[in-house]
């Protein structure tokens, strides 16, 4: 209940922040996007994890706000990298189910790109395998507006929901990202290894991106490159990092 009140105060106030992991070429390390992560510290109650307060989001009616503060906010930032000529071409978003709920959501976004001067393209919003599972009547309507406009769909964690291959024939997707928890074992385990190639091929058979995520060893790296992975993210290459950090660290690349 503390939390609930802190966070609705936070929003409006600015007391999130978005933190940037970079995407990037497992091949040359090439940044191509960056994933936006939701953060906050809360003067007293400290650092409060985002499955915790997209949590209390969810259940006290925040998350319609929680998840446009985090579209806005990442095109202002992109918006403002383009403008000063830091190299970012695109941004990931992540937003909750509930979130394409919101018929609005479309329309919103469109003025959000348009005002910062975006192309469609240069946002990514990533969603997770149970945003059918509420069976809310409005979340294909918005995904499917969202995909005609232009902005790219990617499916989270991919590989450890519950409708993976039957979600490939309903939603229009961009984008894979392999689960973390697949990576994690690929040097020992065998199936993990076989199910990361699957992925690998089915992506590439429907034309999408994949992407390994939680690439954390060399080791780990030279086997997805060898099954053919090209994008990638992961603590070898970076750890989330604030917008000033981030642009640092793309200054000090080349
Ligand atoms: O960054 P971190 O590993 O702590 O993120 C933990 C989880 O919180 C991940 O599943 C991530 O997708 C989710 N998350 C991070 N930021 C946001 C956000 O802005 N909105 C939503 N809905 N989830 C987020
Ligand atoms: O669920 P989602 O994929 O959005 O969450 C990404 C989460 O993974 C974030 O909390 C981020 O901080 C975390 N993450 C990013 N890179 C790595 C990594 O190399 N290893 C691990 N264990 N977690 C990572
Ligand atoms: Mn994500
Ligand atoms: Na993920």
């Amino acid at each position: 209940l503390a939390l609930e009140s802190a966070l609705r105060k936070a929003l409006p106030a600015g007391d999130l922040r978005l933190h940037y992991q970079p995407q990037v070429d497992l091949n040359d390390r090439r940044v191509y996007g960056l994933e936006a992560l939701a953060r906050w510290h809360h003067p007293t109650l400290g650092h409060i994890p985002p499955t915790r307060f997209v949590a209390v989001a969810q259940e006290c009616g925040l998350i319609t706000e929680l998840g446009r503060w985090a579209v806005n906010e990442a095109c202002r930032q992109l918006g403002d990298w383009k403008e000063r000529g830091v190299p970012v071409p695109g941004v990931s978003v992540n937003l909750s189910p509930t979130n394409f709920h919101d018929l609005e959501l479309p329309r919103m976004i469109a003025d959000i790109l348009q005002r910062h001067s975006l192309i469609p393209g240069s946002l990514t919003l990533e969603i997770t395998e149970d945003v059918l599972m509420d069976a809310n009547p409005s979340t294909l309507t918005t995904l499917h507006a969202l995909h005609a406009q232009g902005v790219r769909l990617s499916m989270d964690d991919f590989g450890i929901g519950y409708s993976s291959l039957s979600y490939l024939r309903r939603l229009p997707l961009n984008e894979l990202k392999l689960d973390k928890s697949f990576v994690r074992d690929l040097e020992y385990d065998h199936t993990s290894r076989a199910l990361s190639n699957a992925v690998l091929r089915i992506g590439e058979s429907l034309n999408l991106t994949v992407v390994a995520e939680g690439v954390e060893t060399e080791a780990q790296r030279a086997v997805l490159l060898e099954m053919g992975y090209r994008a990638a993210q992961g603590y070898l290459f970076s750890r989330p990092m604030p917008a000033d950090a981030l642009e640092s660290w793309l200054m000090s690349l080349d």
